[in-house]
């Protein structure tokens, strides 16, 4: 019989194909299996021809043609088919075989998988794969989470096709059960975040700058030199010199009404539901939502006044540096939020991140590698327990260096008429974390004079208490909602 597979992989996409190509480029030989089967022997004659890569014929010649314990990793549409596969998988698997699903799959689909499949003896691992189509085929960001069991098992194959930042592998293992996927959906939150800021940048440039396309790509190649060094600012770049047939930018034929999966809307929920203010993820999230409203929007433009004057008349060339720092200051909150949001939920499900690997993980091979993570490494290998990343030395620092540029870009924006909801909003959460005192006194008041829901006072702390506010109200406070 022909030699045993090391890993079977089901879900012949886009994803799937380019990463069996990559498994087999690092001496893995794969087994191929597909939903529609005629896919896995299409595959074998056009991409994976001339390779090592095996393809099955169903699940059972899948299975049988795999080295024990068997590893068979999913990429296929998140939700019910990772369910249907599960399903008509584990009577053909022993316990002790890992099940990897690779897909896009909720944390919390990949929680209750975990569980389920631990009763039954099989290890399951759930792991974000980040990196597109040239990530999957020549090194992705892996971020595998499950059963920890399950990991040396896997380990060797993961971190042989990763991407690689210098020498060392972006793939680790994160922690139990759904850590990996939030990790996924924490880093594809920041994807948003990351893009829309790049796209805020952008229209203060053609907006109230007035620049060309060329104009724009020099600034976006000239920032990629420096601390915003990364794929996004680099693709960015690109697409603003891109020309149509027609010699001018495709750019600006490409209707703007933002489409969206689903994992930056997930990261918001999570931050509401762990009580973590990640505002910039939900305003880059509501400024797709926004930009979606296109026919909306067309009626309110010729109705709705705006600024006075929607041209800058400074200077331009000294703006662009302020441009370049606001942004730059702005990633670094949204980087700050996000990693406060893995602690949160790492603090609810006892699971031990470690924070500085992670930085690492998307240090290369997915969207948003950037030299940015590898500050955040360094800050986090200073210091692994540090509770926020703007505490950090180089980070604040970095603040205070950008701050001024930062509030004088918002407000020109306001002024302008140029909507620029993450800075602005990245701006606000730095001066209220900033702030020893915030008007929530007030709001506590207000909910004690209309709900009685009681306060603290400054110094006595703990204790709640209820004041009759009119007069003629009750001493009886609520039980609940005191926090
Ligand atoms: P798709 O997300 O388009 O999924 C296609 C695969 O899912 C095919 O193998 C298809 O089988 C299978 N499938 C579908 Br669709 N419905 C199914 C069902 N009900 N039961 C069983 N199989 C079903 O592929 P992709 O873009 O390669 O992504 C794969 C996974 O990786 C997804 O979870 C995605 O979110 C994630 N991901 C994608 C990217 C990216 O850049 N595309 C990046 C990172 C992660 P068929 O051939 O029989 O229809």
């Amino acid at each position: 019989m022909s030699q045993k597979a090391d890993i079977a992989l089901i879900g012949l996409a886009v994803m799937g194909q380019n990463l069996i190509l990559n498994m087999d480029s690092k001496g893995f030989v794969v087994c191929a299996f597909n939903r529609t089967v005629e896919k896995v022997q299409n595959f074998l004659n056009n991409e994976a021809k001339g390779t090592k890569i095996i393809g099955a014929t169903s699940l059972e010649d899948m299975v049988s043609k795999l080295k024990s314990p068997r590893r068979v990793m999913l990429l296929v549409k998140a939700g019910s088919a990772v369910d249907d596969f599960i399903k008509q998988l584990t009577p053909l698997l022993s316990k002790g075989d890992i099940i990897i699903d690779g897909g896009n799959s909720e944390y919390t689909d990949t929680q209750r998988r975990c569980k389920d499949l631990a009763s039954n003896g099989f290890l399951f691992i759930g792991a974000g794969v980040s990196g597109g189509e040239d990530g999957a085929r020549y090194g992705p960001s892996l971020m595998p989470g499950g059963h920890e069991e399950g990991w040396p098992h896997i380990k060797p194959i993961f971190q042989g096709i990763c991407a690689k930042s210098g020498n060392e592998p972006c793939c680790d293992w994160v922690g139990q059960d759904g850590a990996g996927h939030f990790v996924k959906m924490v880093h594809n939150g920041i994807e948003y975040g990351d893009m829309q800021l790049i796209c805020e940048a952008y229209h203060i440039m053609k907006t109230g700058l007035g620049m060309s396309h060329d104009e724009m790509a020099d600034v976006f190649e000239d920032w990629n030199k420096g601390e915003l060094d990364s794929f996004l600012i680099e693709i960015t770049k690109d697409i603003l010199r891109f020309k149509d047939n027609d010699g001018s930018p495709l750019l600006e034929k490409i209707r703007d009404s933002a489409g969206q999966k689903g994992t930056g809307k997930w990261t918001a929920i999570a931050a509401l539901e762990y009580g973590t203010p990640v505002t910039l993820i939900g305003e880059a999230v509501f400024a797709r939502c926004l930009s979606s409203l296109k026919d909306e929007r067309v009626i309110a433009s010729k109705k709705l006044g705006g600024a006075t004057s929607s041209k800058f008349s400074g200077d331009k060339k000294e703006f662009l540096v302020k441009i370049r720092k606001a942004l730059y200051a702005s990633k670094i909150v949204s980087y700050a939020q996000g990693f406060m949001l893995l602690r949160e939920a790492a603090k609810s499900f006892n699971w031990k991140l470690n924070y500085g690997g992670i930085a690492l993980m998307w240090r290369g091979g997915c969207i948003i590698r950037s030299v940015f993570l590898g500050n955040i490494k360094d800050a986090y290998t200073r210091n692994p327990n540090l509770s926020n990343l703007l505490l950090d030395d180089f980070f604040c620092k970095a603040v205070k260096e950008s701050q001024q540029s930062w509030r004088e870009v918002v407000s020109q924006a306001v002024l302008l008429g140029v909507p620029v909801p993450t800075m602005s909003s990245a701006l606000s959460f730095y001066d209220g974390y900033r702030s020893e005192t915030l008007p929530a006194n007030l709001l506590q008041a207000q909910r004690d004079y209309f709900g009685a829901h009681t306060y603290e006072l400054l110094g006595k702390e703990g204790k709640f208490v209820h004041t009759n506010w009119t007069g003629h109200g009750g001493d009886v406070s609520a039980s609940t909602y005191n926090n």
